[in-house]
């Protein structure tokens, strides 16, 4: 090949590659929330019990996983993407008990950091640590912002967040510093286990249907995201990761967000 078509064939391959990565799909401009696709997701969450919070996943048997690869995940383009499963991937299901919605999350992390929270704390910066966020759209409108001022949109929910060491934030949504408390929302992780060695992330959540403003009951759709924050060198957010959202600013638009169908419980297993 002459250089000049050599570099013709190298632009074609790049292109190739690029059409094909995450990485284009991760830094696409999209024309219209109307037009991405496989937006809003669904998931099932099966009434099942009894789910015990304490970071261990063996109580969630039978309860299905949805896996968010780097390749069919989104990236919220405040942070950098990555193109590889080992920085960052997650697996999460969901399930609830005519009280809750319970959800389970296994995270896969080539470094795992919490310098930025504390153990106990109940407003933390979350987004600095591996940590989890659950966004919850209990009214199901896909308001394009979840954080309007006068506080219409997180009366029905809003932002959820879990690091691995336990310290917790609920100060963006309507029911601020209230992680611990059974009517609202609790959680546990397995960092006991990350700091004896384990490298497996694991996270469990209740969320009681007050946090989704009171109304929510099985049989209702609501709508949900649930994203991952990667820290890896111990500083700040290296990578933000959703099972679905509108990049940039994931957080805050729930026309991306996802679909959690609660289930009603069988009725051959009685009331
Ligand atoms: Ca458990
Ligand atoms: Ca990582
Ligand atoms: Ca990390
Ligand atoms: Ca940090």
């Amino acid at each position: 090949m002459t250089a000049r078509y050599k570099f013709a064939g190298i632009g074609l391959c790049s292109a190739a590659l690029l059409a094909s990565s995450n990485l284009w799909r991760a830094q696409a401009f999209w024309p219209s929330p109307s037009v991405i696709p496989n937006r809003n997701p669904r998931a099932v969450a099966p009434y099942h019990q009894p789910i015990v919070l304490d970071g261990d996943l063996k109580d969630w048997d039978g309860v299905p996983f949805i896996s968010v690869m780097p390749r069919n995940g989104i990236f919220d383009l405040e942070s950098p993407p990555t193109t590889s499963d080992d920085d960052l991937n997650f697996r999460f299901a969901v399930c609830h008990d005519n009280e809750a919605l319970y959800v389970a999350v296994e995270v896969t992390d080539d470094a795992i950091q919490a310098d930025s929270t504390t153990p106990g704390q109940t407003d933390a910066p979350a987004w600095d640590d591996d940590a989890i966020e659950v966004f919850i759209d209990g009214n199901h409108n896909h308001a394009p912002d979840a954080r309007t001022k006068d506080g219409s949109e997180q009366a029905f929910g809003g932002e959820f967040s879990l690091v691995i060491n336990g310290a917790a934030m609920s100060n963006f949504s309507g029911f601020p510093n209230t992680f611990g408390k059974a009517d609202h929302w609790q959680g546990a992780t397995n960092w006991d286990q990350i700091q004896k060695g384990e490298k497996t992330l694991r996270y469990e959540y209740r969320l009681a249907w007050k946090v989704m403003g009171g109304k929510v009951r099985p049989g209702d759709t609501i709508g949900f995201t649930i994203a991952a924050q990667d820290d890896d060198d111990g500083r700040r957010r290296d990578h933000s990761f959703y099972w679905a959202g509108i990049s940039p600013h994931c957080w805050r638009d729930e026309r991306g967000w996802g679909n959690v169908y609660l289930q009603p419980k069988p009725a051959n297993l009685g009331n």
